[in-house]
């Protein structure tokens, strides 16, 4: 087996589990979850001490590979030929990991962090805890208004150069979105018509099924 994907359903390594798909590469996978704490197990931190998910083994290499960010774009580069990171020029490549950082860093790591994990930016004092959820849930609209005006333009995919890393991560948050109420398919035509297409993809059903996972 070339690849070893560690993942919770439904989390962001749906994303990594479904590029290894759309890649057609044989991997295996194991799966840690979130939310059974499985991700600070004592045999999980010795596989990943950063205890999160997702983390790629990779045949032949000594260490776990890390970070939503690195493990899609060393899939991308590694298989240049699933089209997945535009090489062609270096404005397309960097379109790609704009829409990635923002949606890692910002989205996923404040927006979604201070909503479920505000003991991330409060560890001792709990007081600040529902103030950073309310405002978790402000970067989270506020970006997912930005999202559905992007992708509002007539575009097929998020990327202008085709599809690539970054939608399977768009259908993580989109189901995200359901997840914490927001009404996706009502307030989001455009990214809902986007999550249709993508849904349409066999690597992406391929997927859904292994994880046991819906988008509403
Ligand atoms: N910086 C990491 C963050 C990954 C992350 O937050 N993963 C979540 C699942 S979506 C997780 O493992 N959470 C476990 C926890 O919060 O205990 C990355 O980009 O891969």
């Amino acid at each position: 087996m070339d690849y070893r994907l560690y993942y919770s359903a439904g989390a962001c390594s749906m994303a990594v589990h479904i590029v290894l798909e759309e890649i057609g590469v044989p991997f295996a996978v194991r799966e840690v979850s979130v939310a059974r704490g499985e991700n600070r197990r004592a045999d999980y931190l010795a596989i990943n001490p950063k205890g999160f998910v997702p983390a790629l083994e990779i045949s032949g290499e000594p260490k776990i590979l890390t970070e939503l960010p690195a493990i899609l774009v060393y899939l991308a580069r590694r298989y240049p030929e699933a089209g997945l990171l535009p090489h062609s020029s270096a404005i397309d490549e960097a379109r790609v990991l704009e829409w990635l950082v923002w949606l890692v860093g910002w989205v996923h790591g404040v927006g979604y962090g201070e909503i479920w994990r505000p003991e991330r930016f409060s560890a001792q004092d709990t007081s600040p805890h529902e103030a950073l959820g309310a405002n978790g849930r402000r970067v989270v609209q506020e970006a997912y208004a930005k999202i559905e005006h992007t992708l509002a333009d007539g575009r097929t995919w998020a990327a202008a150069s085709g599809y690539s890393i970054v939608d399977p991560f768009l259908l993580v948050l989109y189901r995200w979105g359901n997840r914490i109420g927001l009404p996706m398919r009502t307030h989001y035509a455009a990214w809902t018509a986007l999550t249709g297409r993508i849904l349409e993809r066999s690597a992406v059903q391929r997927v859904l099924e292994r994880e046991g996972v819906a988008i509403e």
